[in-house]
């Protein structure tokens, strides 16, 4: 088995009991038989979302990452949060980061001998996973930033969605699919990011 997809199991209380709680709180969320993640801080009601603040990521006994910025970061009990074990030994730790008025964003902290090595930011996913190309690996996809309307409704400034191919090595950018499924949707590949190059908008099926 190259690598374990291990899905958040339960925060184990609801939105009620979090509020009649007056004491602080610390949640922990065993991710996976080594990683888990402890969450000091619930910071605000947005719609039926809590969010929390200063997330921390623990390695065994050890803290391996505390965010000390005024992030806040999103959870539910399907995709979020998430752990990869790859197949070297390393761990991914996957965290929904609330951008708003922005799409949220995906964070991936990449943890190797107890350490956060690398933290990346990708697009918030937006699908349940799945093998897009059956090429036997499932991916996510999400859409990076929110683009301003085009004052012709027939046109859109070209937006495309990112597609994340789960390897044995990690989560990363699958530019084939991307390119591929963005030419469908946009009458031509124009990169990885939001532009203001004006097309058709994508019909919606
Ligand atoms: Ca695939």
């Amino acid at each position: 088995m190259c690598f374990n997809l291990i899905f958040l199991f339960a925060l184990g209380c609801n939105v009620q009991n979090i509020f009649n709680i007056q004491k602080p709180l610390k949640y922990e969320i065993q991710l996976s038989e080594k990683i888990k993640i402890k969450i000091p801080i619930y910071e605000a009601v947005f719609s039926d979302s809590l969010t929390y603040r200063q997330v921390e990521i623990w390695n065994d006994s050890q803290q391996v990452y505390v965010d000390s910025s005024m992030s806040e970061y999103l959870f539910d009990k399907k995709h979020n949060p998430l752990v990869f074990e790859l197949k070297n030994g390393n761990h991914e730790v996957l965290l929904q980061k609330f951008d708003a008025p922005d799409f949220n964003k995906t964070m991936v902290f990449s943890i190797k001998d107890g350490k956060v090595f690398n933290i990346q930011e990708l697009a918030g996913f937006e699908n349940e996973p799945m093998d897009f190309d059956n090429d036997g690996k499932i991916e996510y996809c999400g859409i990076l930033n929110v683009s301003d309307t085009y004052i012709n409704t027939d046109s859109c400034f070209y937006n495309p969605t990112l597609y994340y191919e789960l390897t044995e090595n990690g989560i990363k950018i699958d530019s084939s699919l991307t390119k591929f499924l963005n030419e469908k949707t946009w009458g031509g590949f124009y990169g990885f990011v939001l532009i203001d190059k004006v097309v058709p908008c994508p019909k919606v099926k």
